[in-house]
């Protein structure tokens, strides 16, 4: 894709907001539907609400992109070679912080984007001054970990015992308190892509890494993604497994929900025979995590688990707990029992984004209902 066309489309965008007419018909001025737009990409990854200042973030995989809360294009940030996965706004700077994978080149950031500073479509990640990155070198030490020890590390595949627990990257990614306090000091947490396999053992947790992101001023850089840097935090400041069985990718997207002060996460089915495969977990957020042994592992390894809430479905032969809900797209929380979901798919153009309200009721086998006019 050229700018040239993905201007064109972002112009396409721009001069048909009919499609968007404004909705506020649900609580509290709520829109009912925020759309997203059109744009030439892979799909919607997450979305993120800044409700103070109106403001939607979209992660479109090669692109991030601002609307206003009826879905008018406010700006875009364009040019990503690699996969922007799930995004979360930072209250305590308002800036989005997301996801981003150069599998080939072993290299795993954080995006930082200054969305303030997004005011036009087509501004470029590289050279146009609003993103930093920060490496994660957690990460890459697992991602190509050469676990048969035969010497050779496999690369970007599932079929292959390579990769620590699976780790396929990183996706969900959230701003919240630390595992079992719920309410202190706000961390980034940044759950692992883990590949589909069924063939082994060692992945059936989802990883989360938990960052304080107030010290990365000293890592932060512009990147080139022609010749991308290193510079970012040696080691996570906790590392976490849940035992959800083996999911399709890991962990889509990961939400701190303030209403439950519990964890969301949304994934993609698992296909192990032997997992109930649910579509949705929730990690309980007030469970202080637990020192024990990491299973499955091909030698015995303890580190520190996390507890799904005791709610919703239960699977009798494992014992996980889980829900059934989309949200793999996108997913955010607005504080107060009120979440946006987002879907999308492909129409003429390129991959159209949207996302839906939904409230908290915490039935089963769905917790959330989607809220009409
Ligand atoms: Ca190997
Ligand atoms: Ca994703
Ligand atoms: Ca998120």
């Amino acid at each position: 894709m050229t700018f040239a066309a993905a201007a064109a489309v972002a112009a396409v965008a721009l001069a048909t907001p009919a499609l968007a007419a404004p909705q506020q018909d649900g609580p509290g001025g709520l829109p009912t539907t925020i759309h997203g737009g059109t744009w030439p990409t892979s799909h919607v990854q997450g979305v993120t609400v800044d409700r103070e200042r109106g403001f939607v973030y979209w992660s479109f995989t090669q692109m991030l992109v601002k609307t206003d809360l009826e879905g008018n294009v406010v700006g875009t940030v364009e040019g990503l070679t690699g996969h922007l996965g799930d995004i979360d706004l930072n209250a305590a700077d308002g800036r989005v912080y997301g996801s981003l994978e150069y599998k080939a080149e072993e290299a795993f950031y954080i995006a930082v984007f200054d969305v303030d500073a997004v005011d036009r479509v087509g501004m470029n990640a590289e050279t146009d001054g609003v993103m930093t990155a920060v490496h994660l070198d957690e990460v890459v030490e697992d991602f190509t970990a050469d676990m048969d020890g035969d010497g050779v590390f496999d690369g970007d595949t599932a079929d292959t015992a390579d990769h620590r627990y699976g780790c396929s990257g990183i996706d969900g990614v959230s701003f919240g308190p630390s595992f079992g306090r719920q309410h202190g000091p706000q961390r980034l947490m940044v759950a692992y892509g883990v590949y589909s396999n069924t063939e082994r053992t060692d992945n059936d947790h989802q990883v989360i890494l938990e960052y304080d992101v107030r010290t990365w001023h000293r890592y932060e850089r512009p990147l080139s993604q022609s010749d991308p840097h290193r510079s970012g935090p040696r080691r996570p400041a906790g590392k976490f497994f849940a035992y959800t069985g083996n999911t399709t990718y890991g962990v889509q997207n990961l939400e701190y929900d303030e209403h439950t002060g519990n964890w969301l996460m949304a994934v993609y089915d698992g296909v192990k025979p032997q997992f109930p495969n649910y579509s949705f977990f929730i990690v309980d957020g007030s469970a202080r995590p637990r020192f024990g042994e990491i299973a499955g592992q091909p030698e015995r390894e303890y580190g520190r688990l996390l507890s799904l809430v005791d709610g919703g479905l239960r699977d009798p032969a494992t014992g996980i707990r889980g829900w059934d809900f989309h949200g793999n797209y996108g997913l955010a929380a607005l504080g107060d029992g009120y979440y946006y979901a987002a879907e999308g798919g492909p129409v003429p153009g390129g991959q159209e984004g949207e996302a839906h309200l939904y409230r908290w009721t915490g039935a089963t086998p769905t917790p959330f209902e989607r809220v009409t006019r």
